[in-house]
C-alpha cells in the first residue's frame, strides 16, 4: 500500500510535482559543484536484449543478478508485464512510438519505422523537443535503423543499410555458439556501453538540462557470452530444463501447428538439442545474464557516484521473452507463448513510497511512452495507444482491467494474443489457422488447450471480441508500405538505403507531405557518412534508379533537392 501521505500529495500536486518535490530536497554530491539541478527529472532506460524473467527478483533462486535485484528493491516491479511483439525491431518500433505493431506496420526486423511514419514523434524525439538532452548507447531501434535526429548525441555513427542482411546474428557459426570472454569482458560492447554510461552520468551531473539516456545491452542475446567467472557460478548438471523440453520444436498435443514455429533461430539452428547441450547453452545464457547484471551495476554505481540517483527515474526493461527449450523451441521469433511475451519491467521513481513493491497487474510495455511523459510533466504525446501505468506506480494494487495484446507475424500469417488476469488466448490467421486458450492459473506451463472446450465458450467469445479491437485488425496489404513479396521487400529495403544515402548527400525526404530535416552529421561522423553514401551510390547506380521508380510507384517517398 502507498502511504496516505504520498497519495494525498500525488492527488494534490500531480506526479511531476511529486517527483520534483522528492528530488529537489535531496542533496547530490555533484550538485554542490555543478550547475543547478534541472527542473525536470533525468530519465535512464536500461534495455536488455532477449532477457527472460529469470532473475533473482523474479523468484529464480539459482541465478545471480544482485544488481538488477537491488534496482528492483528500489522500483515498482511489474510481475506480469508483456510486450506487443516477440522480436527486436517490431517491439521497439512499437514501444518507442507508443503504437501497436499493427499500427506501425513494422512486423519484422527489416522494415524501417520512419520510412513509413516520418512524422511520428519517437519517445527520445519527444523528450528532445521538450528540452531534454537525449543520449543513447547501443542498438536502440534495430541494427541499421535509428531516429538519428532524436538524439542530442547519437552515440556511435549509425550504420546504414541493414546489418541483419550481413547476417552475423543468424550465422550458426556465430550465433549458435558459446563464447567465453577474456578478463572481465572489457572488449565486449556491453562493457564499453556501461563505461560510456558512466561518462554520460558524469556529463549529466554537469548539465543544466535534464538528460534522457537510453542504454541497450546486447546480452543475453545470442551468442551467449560472458567472462569465465560467470560460467563458474553455474554447474552445468544443476541447470534445470523445462518440463516440456524436447530435442526440436514440438507442438504440444491439442495445440495449433502455428503455435510453435518448426525452425529455431539464434540457437540450435537446424539441429536438435540433446539434454546435455541444452544445459550447456542455458548455462551460457545464465552466465550472460550475470555479465549483463554486472554492467547494470556499473551504470547504477555511476548514478550514485555523480549524485544522480535521487534525480533520475530509472526504467529496466527486457525487449521480449525467450524460449530456452520450452516446447522444444529456442529464442523468440514467432512465439505467442507466455515465455515469448513475458518480460522483466520495473520503474524506480526517486523517493517514491511504492519502491520495493510488486505490481501483479497484467500490463503492456507499450505504456512506457505515456508513463514517462506523465512522470516528467510533459504534455500528452499524440497518437498514444498504450496506457500510462502511473496509477500503478502510485498504488501497485490499484484496479486495472486492461488486457495485454500482442501479435506475431510469420509467413504472412498474423498471430494475435490476449492476456488477461486469468486467461491467455491466441489465434492465427484470424482463427483460420487455429486458436489456443490457456488457464494461466491452473496451467502456468501452458500444456492444455481449452479453445475447443464447450465449458469455456463464454470465455472464448469474450477473448475473440477483445481481439477485434484496434490492436488487431491489420492484414497484409493494408499498409501500402509493407511489401507483399520478398522481391518487393528487397526493393523497398534497397530504396530505404538509397533514400538515406541521398538524404546524407543533401536531399530532404518527403513522405505524405511531411518533410524530414536532412541529416546534418558533424566532424568525423560527417566524413564517414559522406564516404559511405558516395560508395553506396557509386556501387548501385542502376538500383538507385529502380529504387526511385519503386518509391514513386508506391507513393512511399518523394525526393527533391533542397
Ligand atoms: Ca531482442
Amino acid at each position: 500500500m502507498t502511504s496516505p501521505h504520498l497519495l494525498r500529495l500525488l492527488r494534490r500536486v500531480g506526479v511531476l510535482s511529486f517527483v520534483l518535490c522528492v528530488v529537489g530536497t535531496l542533496p547530490g554530491r555533484a550538485a554542490t559543484s555543478s550547475p543547478p539541478m534541472p527542473a525536470r527529472p533525468n530519465v535512464l532506460v536500461i534495455m536488455s536484449d532477449d532477457l527472460r524473467t529469470e532473475l533473482g527478483c523474479y523468484g529464480v533462486k539459482d541465478i545471480r543478478t544482485p544488481n538488477i535485484d537491488q534496482l528492483a528493491a528500489r522500483s515498482v516491479r511489474f510481475e506480469r508485464a508483456y510486450v506487443q511483439f516477440p522480436l527486436c525491431n517490431p517491439v521497439r518500433s512499437s514501444l518507442l512510438t507508443g503504437r501497436y505493431p499493427t499500427a506501425t506496420g513494422v512486423l519484422d526486423n527489416l522494415s524501417f519505422l520512419l520510412s513509413r511514419h516520418p512524422d511520428w514523434l519517437t519517445l527520445p524525439m519527444y523528450f528532445k523537443q521538450h528540452g531534454y538532452t537525449t543520449l543513447r548507447t547501443g542498438k536502440i531501434f534495430h541494427g541499421g535503423f535509428d531516429d538519428t535526429d532524436a538524439w542530442t548525441q547519437g552515440g556511435e555513427p549509425r550504420p546504414l543499410g541493414n546489418t541483419d542482411r550481413k547476417g552475423s546474428s543468424q550465422d550458426p557459426t556465430v550465433s549458435d555458439s558459446i563464447i567465453v570472454l577474456e578478463g572481465n569482458g572489457e572488449n565486449h560492447g556491453d562493457y564499453k556501453n556501461a563505461t560510456r554510461g558512466d561518462r554520460d552520468a558524469e556529463g549529466a551531473a554537469r548539465r543544466e538540462t535534464a538528460v534522457f539516456l537510453w542504454m541497450r545491452f546486447s546480452k543475453p542475446h545470442s551468442p551467449p557470452q560472458a567472462p569465465k567467472k560467470f560460467y563458474d557460478l553455474y554447474p552445468t548438471e544443476k541447470i534445470p530444463l523445462p518440463a516440456d523440453f524436447a530435442a526440436k520444436p514440438t507442438v504440444p498435443p491439442g495445440f495449433p501447428d502455428r503455435s510453435v514455429p518448426p525452425r529455431n533461430s539464434d540457437l540450435f539452428i537446424g539441429r536438435e538439442a540433446s539434454e546435455k547441450e541444452a544445459r550447456e547453452v542455458k548455462r551460457a545464457y545464465w552466465a550472460s545474464v550475470s555479465f549483463l547484471d554486472e554492467q547494470v551495476g556499473r551504470v547504477l554505481a555511476a548514478l550514485d557516484e555523480f549524485g544522480l540517483r535521487d534525480n533520475t527515474i530509472v526504467v529496466f526493461w527486457g525487449d521480449h521473452g525467450y524460449h530456452l527449450g520450452e516446447k522444444g523451441k529456442w529464442s523468440k521469433h514467432g512465439s505467442l507463448w507466455e515465455v515469448g511475451l513475458h518480460v522483466p519491467f520495473m520503474i524506480s521513481i526517486p523517493g517514491s513510497a511504492s519502491n520495493g513493491k510488486v505490481c501483479s497487474r497484467v500490463v503492456e510495455c507499450l505504456g512506457l511512452y505515456p508513463t514517462l511523459v506523465e512522470l516528467c510533466g510533459l504534455p500528452p504525446a499524440p497518437g498514444q495507444q498504450g496506457a500510462s501505468v502511473v496509477p500503478l506506480l502510485r498504488d501497485p494494487s490499484a484496479p486495472w482491467d486492461r488486457p495485454a495484446l500482442s501479435v506475431s507475424y510469420q509467413q504472412r500469417i498474423l498471430g494475435r494474443s490476449v492476456r488477461t488476469d486469468r486467461w491467455h488466448y491466441a489465434d492465427w490467421d484470424y482463427g483460420r489457422a487455429g486458436a489456443m486458450l490457456i488457464d494461466s492459473i491452473d496451467d502456468p506451463g501452458e500444456t492444455k488447450n481449452l479453445a475447443t472446450d464447450p465449458a469455456r465458450a463464454a470465455v472464448i467469445a469474450e477473448m475473440k471480441k477483445t481481439t477485434s479491437n484496434d490492436c488487431h485488425p491489420w492484414k497484409p496489404g493494408h499498409d501500402r508500405s509493407t511489401p507483399s513479396s520478398s522481391r518487393g521487400y528487397r526493393g523497398l529495403l534497397r530504396a530505404e538505403i538509397i533514400g538515406e544515402c541521398l538524404r546524407i548527400k543533401g536531399f530532404a525526404r518527403r513522405v505524405s507531405g511531411q518533410f524530414v530535416p536532412r541529416h546534418r552529421p558533424a566532424g568525423a561522423e560527417h566524413a564517414l557518412l559522406q564516404e559511405f553514401a558516395d560508395s553506396r551510390l557509386a556501387d548501385i547506380e542502376r538500383p538507385v534508379r529502380r529504387g526511385l521508380q519503386h518509391l514513386a510507384r508506391n507513393g512511399v517517398m518523394d525526393l527533391r533537392s533542397e
